[in-house]
């Protein structure tokens, strides 16, 4: 069987990076199948110099499939994965759907590349979510040296989080506000240009909101359940790129110093840290990239054994589409995929 992968979702945000990120990486497809819902039955998406026409999700036949990346809403993938998993079509999800379900495998290659191989049991493996990403991949190596005890962070989150007619409601608003126009929100729930909203998913009866609670409960799972953290998540005027600020609280000694080589040859990790103008990364410069960024790295001196970090990246690529094709890349180079794909 040639390899084949679909991208359910192919319209959206994450799913034009997907198609774009396995061109990019020239992961070996024999064929790539845009999907979508019957309204947009038709539309072309681009795959590198490509172009593909998307096909029905409903009338797609999954057993064609190696792989599915679903980039489409929890909706879509509690009704789709499990059928195409069923019909053998290895599912990586990109929605909270399945995130949590002991039988799926909630995987960040860098950190807990093993669990990839719990697929087994229903055929789908979960991405995690945008701002669990970035966060997991700078927390795993300095976890592995001094043990983390407690985390508190801070995320800036952009509006690409939110889709793409949130990402056009902040460039509307914007306008708007500066030629006197209507600045109203529909995409969240107060004005978000020139303004920041501490408040993104639903709240929670603790007070804490669904994001927050997922960023908790995500790093438990794909790096150590031992770990407290605690989260506040705020949407940004940003069009793409999280950022957090991460304060950690370490069972062990691990200086500034330390922290930094230690990350400098972490994978995935991109250090860039001056003390001086200028000598950090901000949400603008990690568009488009896969490294997830780390500046800021100083020692807190209000606890034994401290750190502060500043955390960035692009959270429609190592947020979302990266990861993905990474986990694909995973199944890939560990033979996973099995008599399904004879490599040519
Ligand atoms: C957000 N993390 O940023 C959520 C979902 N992508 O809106």
């Amino acid at each position: 069987m040639s390899l084949t992968v679909a991208v359910v979702g192919a319209t959206g945000m994450v799913g034009q990076e997907v198609l774009a990120i396995l061109a990019e990486r020239l992961f070996p497809a024999d064929e790539v199948h845009a999907l979508a819902s019957r309204n947009s039955l038709g539309r072309e998406v681009s795959y590198g110099d490509k172009t593909l026409k998307c096909q029905d999700l409903d009338q797609y036949d999954f057993s064609k499939a190696t792989i599915a990346i679903f980039a489409a809403g929890g909706d879509v993938s509690k009704e789709y994965a499990p059928k195409a998993g069923k019909a053998g079509c290895i599912v990586i999800d990109n929605s909270s759907a399945f995130r949590l379900d002991p039988d799926v495998p909630l995987v960040v290659p860098e950190v807990n590349p093993d669990a990839v191989e719990g697929f087994v049991k229903k055929n789908i493996i979960a991405n995690p979510n945008c701002s669990t990403a970035q966060l997991v991949v700078a927390l795993k190596p300095l976890h592995d040296r001094a043990k983390i005890k407690r985390v508190v962070v801070s995320t800036y989150q952009s509006v690409s989080g939110a889709g793409k007619d949130a990402a056009d409601e902040l460039f509307r608003q914007t306008k708007g506000i500066f030629v006197g126009d209507d600045a109203t929100s529909e995409n969240f729930t107060k004005q978000i240009a020139f303004n920041v909203i501490p408040h993104i998913d639903v709240f929670m009866d603790d007070g804490s909101t669904k994001e927050e609670f997922k960023m908790t409960a995500e790093t438990k799972k794909i790096l150590d359940p031992s770990i407290k953290l605690t989260a506040t998540a705020v949407r940004v005027p940003v069009f793409v790129g999280h950022s957090e600020a991460v304060n950690i609280e370490f069972e062990n000694e691990i200086s500034a110093e330390e922290a930094t080589s230690i990350l400098r040859e972490a994978p995935g990790c991109l250090v860039v840290d001056k003390r001086e103008d200028g000598g950090y990364v901000t949400p603008v410069e990690c568009v488009g990239d896969f490294a997830t960024f780390i500046s800021r790295i100083r020692e807190d001196p209000t606890v034994e054994h401290g750190l502060n970090l500043w955390v960035v990246s692009d959270n429609l690529r190592k947020g979302a589409a990266l990861n993905a094709v990474q986990i694909a890349e995973l199944l890939l180079n560990r033979g996973l995929l099995g008599d399904k794909v004879q490599m040519h």
